[in-house]
């Protein structure tokens, strides 16, 4: 008998991520099916994806090919080991990866998701200045308002305070970064003018601590998950200058603005700003298979290698780092990007989407709108008292009327796949400002 996927009938013993579960569990939204822009949800509506999921699926739901290629390499070669041993799927997967990148950026490391990518970035950092003669450069500085994964590493460096204040100590030396929002930016299409002095702050960390305590700095290029956050002109230059200046290392967290988002490979190639490393996850499978990297440059992999030849370089890695199903599916995906040109896509339609965004700016509750490639966020005054409510509200209410859009805070953020067409962002932000209207 055909499983009944769409009325599941217990619901307790899944405790669900980020997630309201008690109000979840009283009004389940349970998608059964998706296909391009759309998913279908439990009870047969069709519901358009202004989310790309989880900011993942850059080529839309249902892929052709990369279907067929995860369809193919499980009957294939479903797994193998990942020490000591290869097979050509994540060789393939990683040159092509190179072949994408700019130019810096020689080789790949595999992991299982942003957060995974995101701990080896901070210890291939820390790792390299003592191979390097630097060993007394350990700290760590992130930014406020950074997501970087939810791992230890990962909320220590990162900058949101319901991520790290329910656990613990956390990891000692690191320093913060002020974050890039500030107010005289609002409405503002594109990258602020404002702010590019808060890279300043960086001497001022390297004052306080010696340039030769520090191992890496790591930031979001563009802040996604803390509601789409853009860097002030001039700011990832100047954070990079002062890296540069102090030996320090320079990370750039592209879980979000990898793979088209902006409208090119990543955000380094946007904003013309190359760090030392780059992490990834997400679009890397079109969010399809868990799958994570690292790249790096060529000066940080060969300082690695040395030693006696049978020696392992690096005391790191995962069961699943460059898994065949996941790799293979990331070849499919990288090539779909290539083959329909999806970068080129995203970077078209660019300022459609930002057009359609900021016609919101005069409706109820808007207190800001921001964009950047395929990204854009609503940002709304909160309830007094009860800060998320609202933008929950609208959640609830545009998932009513057919559209997936996220909420973090009291911003509305949304990153829809690059396939979208123009009538599908008429109808998400036409959507979003009746809902706009409907809500307290
Ligand atoms: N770094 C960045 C910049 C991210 O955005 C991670 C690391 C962690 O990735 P994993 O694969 O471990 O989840 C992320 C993830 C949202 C949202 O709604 C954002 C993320 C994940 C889920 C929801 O903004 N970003």
């Amino acid at each position: 008998m055909a499983l009944d996927r769409s009325t599941p009938n217990d619901l307790s013993a899944f405790w669900m991520p980020f997630t309201a579960n008690r109000q979840f569990k009283k009004n389940p939204r349970m998608f059964v099916s998706a296909d391009k822009m759309h998913y279908k949800t439990a009870d047969g509506r069709s519901v358009l994806d202004g989310t790309a999921g989880l900011w993942c699926c850059n080529a839309g739901h249902n892929s052709p090919r990369i279907v067929e290629a995860i369809q193919k390499q499980a009957g294939e070669l479903d797994y193998a080991p990942a020490f000591q041993m290869g097979h050509p799927v994540a060789f393939e997967l990683a040159n092509r990866l190179r072949d994408m990148a700019p130019e810096p950026f020689e080789h790949v490391f595999f992991t299982n998701s942003g957060s995974e990518s995101v701990e080896t970035a901070l210890k291939i950092a820390i790792a390299y200045q003592r191979a390097i003669g630097q060993g007394t450069r350990t700290r760590l500085v992130g930014r406020e308002r950074g997501y970087h994964g939810v791992n230890f590493g990962g909320i220590s460096v990162g900058g949101i305070v319901n991520n790290r204040k329910y656990f613990g100590t956390l990891l000692a030396g690191v320093d913060h970064l002020p974050h890039t929002h500030i107010k005289e930016n609002a409405f503002t299409r594109g990258q602020p003018e404002h702010g590019a002095h808060l890279a300043d702050e960086l001497e001022r960390i390297v004052a306080l601590h010696g340039p030769e305590t520090i191992a890496a700095v790591i930031v979001e290029p563009m802040a996604g998950s803390t509601g789409v956050l853009l860097p002030p002109k001039g700011y990832l230059q100047r954070l990079r200058d002062i890296c540069t200046k102090h030996g320090i290392l320079l990370i750039f967290d592209e879980v979000i603005t990898g793979f088209g988002r902006l409208g090119s490979s990543f955000a380094a190639e946007h904003y013309g700003v190359m760090p030392d490393m780059i992490t990834c996850a997400k679009g890397l499978t079109n969010g399809v298979i868990p799958m994570g990297a690292v790249l790096a440059t060529k000066e940080i992999h060969d300082a690695f290698m040395q030693g006696p030849e049978h020696m392992i370089e690096l005391f790191h890695g995962y069961t699943y780092s460059g898994n065949p199903i996941a790799s293979a599916a990331g070849v499919a995906s990288l090539e779909t990007y290539k083959e329909d040109g999806l970068f080129e896509r995203a970077a078209a339609l660019a300022p459609y989407w930002e057009d359609a965004l900021h016609s919101l700016k005069d409706h109820p509750h808007v207190i800001d709108i921001r964009n950047e490639g395929l990204i854009g966020a609503v940002e709304l005054e909160p309830i007094a008292g009860e800060p998320t409510k609202r933008a929950f509200s609208a959640f609830l209410d545009c998932y009513d009327h057919d559209c997936l859009i996220r909420t973090t805070g009291d911003i509305i953020a949304m990153s829809p796949p690059l396939i979208i067409e123009k009538a599908h962002i008429d109808q998400l932000i036409g959507t979003l400002g009746d809902t706009l209207k409907r809500i307290d």
